[in-house]
């Protein structure tokens, strides 16, 4: 069987974890957001395709969900006495190696859906791992700055680990995407899939970037495959992450089923909700999205298999 995730960082990447579980013969191809990305001490750091290349390679932060495991920090304190910033974004020594090594191979000419494929020789995730793009997409988050209420833009992960999403955001602009083409391979494996599926990562940010390549949207729209995905809000709230706060930014309440409607059935054939949103399944499925309400949370590596068994036999019920 043929699986397509559209994942963004921890929560896809996690999830990516329990469906190799459920489904370990399956071919699965990963369509990584990279509006995450970011340029830091001359270096290209993509967070996202590095925490699911990390997570199903075996050297993943299993605590913070990010970064690598045994790391070190002697390199940003070396940087910090020079003076040199920022200081609010973690980098390790170990995770420095990937960029480094990233960085040098794009400055060679090659794309980073390349330098990707080479990263993933060392991890093995047991997944064709690929960039939505080949091209530079950054999301951007216009905010009221609270010093001097002028309305200023911030990258997203100056929004995200700085502010931690603490003022609201006004606006979330995927720069670059509307210029964007789908990377090698995307719009082939969507075509060819099986199933597809959006994990339970945030609708906006990650898989609301992946979705704004042009082409991509459409053809998951128009693939003969299942849709099926899981919502990463529960009880009203997102599982992790401040999902709220970029939600609001689109129009859409965080609520399991404001999710399902804003993918919306062009897109979506079944949506999963967790049990404590069972009253919202009516909802979801009068829009024509067939909709269930089963356990969603992530808390060790067989709940983790259940959801994706769950989100598979959805699939099954769907096709
Ligand atoms: N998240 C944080 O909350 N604080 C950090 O300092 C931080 C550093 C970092 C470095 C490399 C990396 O791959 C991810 C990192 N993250 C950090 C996670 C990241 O900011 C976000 O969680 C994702 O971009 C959202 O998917």
């Amino acid at each position: 069987m043929r699986i397509v995730v559209l994942a963004g960082g921890i929560g896809g990447a996690r999830f990516l974890r329990g469906l190799k579980s459920a489904a370990p013969d399956a071919d699965i191809t990963v369509i990584g957001n990279t509006g995450d990305d970011i340029h830091l001490f001359g270096l290209k750091v993509c967070p996202d395709l590095d925490t699911v290349m990390y997570t199903l390679g075996g050297g993943i932060n299993e605590d913070q969900g990010w970064g690598r495991t045994d790391e070190s920090f002697t390199v940003k304190e070396e940087l910090a006495a020079y003076g040199v910033g920022p200081s609010w974004f973690g980098l390790g020594d170990r995770d420095f190696a990937t960029h480094i090594v990233r960085t040098q191979m794009l400055s060679a000419g090659y794309p980073l859906s390349a330098v990707t494929e080479a990263l993933c020789d060392r991890w093995q995730p047991g997944v064709r791992l690929l960039p939505m793009s080949d091209d530079r997409v950054e999301t951007h988050v216009a905010i009221e700055d609270p010093e001097s209420g002028e309305r200023r833009v911030v990258h997203f992960q100056e929004y995200w680990v700085k502010m931690r999403a603490a003022v609201d955001a006004q606006a979330v602009v995927p720069v670059g995407a509307d210029q964007a083409k789908p990377a090698p391979g995307v719009l082939e494996a969507i075509a060819a899939a099986d199933l597809i599926l959006f994990p339970p990562s945030n609708p906006v940010v990650s898989v609301g970037t992946i979705l704004a390549v042009p082409g991509i949207r459409e053809a998951v729209a128009e693939a003969a495959a299942p849709v099926v995905g899981l919502s990463p809000i529960v009880g009203g709230a997102p599982v992790r992450g401040m999902a709220d706060k970029v939600l609001a930014a689109v129009g859409v309440e965080s609520t399991a089923a404001a999710v399902a409607l804003h993918y919306g059935s062009g897109l979506l054939d079944g949506w999963l909700v967790d049990t404590a949103d069972a009253g919202s399944v009516a909802e979801v499925a009068a829009a024509g999205i067939r909709c269930r309400a089963v356990p969603l949370m992530m808390t060790d590596a067989e709940a983790t298999a259940a959801m994706a068994r769950e989100a598979l036999a959805l699939a099954g019920e769907a096709r």
